[in-house]
């Protein structure tokens, strides 16, 4: 669907986008790969402007967030501002978040010394022109959890005949807990009762729709395995004060985080030792992993469940072993995975002695009900460790 322009102007588009979190340290990963999440972030706001010229938008709004600190280190804001520059055809309007409240000053003054004039920074509660007929309504966080509602001014604000978007970050009583743990403030009904074409939230990082016409645009690069839709920016388009607000969300990340699960089943009857789940396990984790030429710009998280024969765990393990560098992060969990395993399997542990003892030992004790489930599933695990050394000898 396109909006239709009205006698009095031309339609209005411009993309909502919140919560880049550029420069975000992601310190729980290699090096290599903080670099390529850091750089994909970075380069969310040319793919925010390409999507711009593309769908003829003339404003870029970024509801809060856009930095990860109050103090980013100067080749972020710099390069982020030069980013913006490049894109002279757009306007951008920054708003302030809670990691980049609107009392981090010594960013905010970075920002105001270095910005090109098409950058905008949303820093006071105060109507604000977007064109002739657009007033745009911020309403920045002054500090990381200000615990009200700072959207209230919003209702009686005096725009004139002009159309009213209102910008806003934190989360929605009823809908969202906040995405930092604080507490849920904004009403859901602030969009109608402010008489606002459209609401643009940010916070929330995966995309949300409230009402038809309050959104949380989630953010263009997601930053863990949380959120299930692919993320993306949202196309607005107004046609007058009264029309209602055309929204359509564009896909955004270079990088995908990905959660796979796998369930194997480790029906005895199938085979003998584990015969035949060894080729279903690793033929199924073939199937449920992306195409190989997908998986460099994909974290994976791989979760297995199910039981399986200690060989067909021992084959699907060097599986995921063999198939985790091809992407760009992998990491797989095998604790949901249970054991099923027969004399046959312990015997491929030993026909007798002291290892076959403590195997008979711990068969014994891991399907033992009298024991609480987590002795059980330790000497599963010390079960499962004996069936690998056993393999590797
Ligand atoms: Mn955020």
């Amino acid at each position: 669907m396109v909006a239709q322009p009205t006698s009095r102007g031309a339609v209005f588009r411009f993309i909502h986008s919140s919560d880049l979190h550029l420069g975000k340290p992601f310190g729980r990963f290699p090096e290599d790969v903080r670099v390529r999440l850091r750089q994909a972030r970075a380069e969310a706001l040319r793919t925010l402007a390409d999507l711009a010229r593309l769908h003829n938008a003339s404003h870029i709004l970024l509801a809060g967030d856009t930095f990860d600190q109050m103090t980013p280190a100067p080749t972020v804001i710099r390069q982020a501002l030069n980013a913006m520059a490049a894109a002279d055809t757009v306007t951008w309007v920054i708003l302030p978040g809670n990691h980049d409240h609107a009392n981090a000053t010594e960013l905010w003054r970075q920002v105001a010394r270095d910005a090109p004039e098409n950058v905008t920074v949303a820093s006071r509660p105060d109507p604000m022109a977007l064109n002739s007929e657009v007033m745009l309504l911020p309403a920045p966080p002054t500090e990381r959890h200000p615990g009200r509602d700072l959207t209230d001014w919003f209702d009686t604000a005096d725009t004139g005949d002009r159309v009213r978007i209102g910008l806003a970050h934190g989360s929605i009583r009823g809908f969202s807990t906040s995405e930092e743990g604080g507490s849920s403030i904004l009403s859901p009904d602030r969009a109608r009762d402010a008489g606002l074409a459209y609401l643009g939230l940010g916070d929330w990082h995966g995309q949300l729709k409230i009402t038809d016409t309050t959104w949380y645009s989630g953010a263009p690069e997601a930053d863990g395995f949380k959120h299930d839709h692919a993320p993306a920016a949202l196309l607005v388009e107004i046609a007058g004060p009264t029309a209602p607000a055309i929204v359509t969300p564009l896909p955004t990340a270079r990088l995908e985080w990905r959660t796979v699960r796998l369930e194997v089943t480790g029906d005895p009857a199938e085979g003998v030792g584990g015969a035949v789940d060894v080729a279903a396990g690793v033929d199924a984790l073939d199937r449920v992993l992306p195409p190989v030429v997908d998986r460099e710009n994909t974290l994976l998280s791989l979760r297995v469940t199910g039981r399986a024969h200690p060989a067909a765990r021992i084959a699907l393990e060097q599986g995921i072993m063999r198939t985790a560098p091809d992407f760009l992060w992998a990491d797989a969990d095998l604790s949901g995975l249970g054991m099923v395993h027969e004399v046959s399997d312990l015997d491929e542990i030993d026909r007798q002695g002291a290892l076959r003892a403590a195997a008979d030992a711990l068969a014994r004790d891991a399907t033992d009900e009298a024991r609480t489930p987590e002795d059980r599933a330790t000497a599963e695990a010390a079960l499962s460790y004996l069936f690998s050394y056993a393999a590797e000898q």
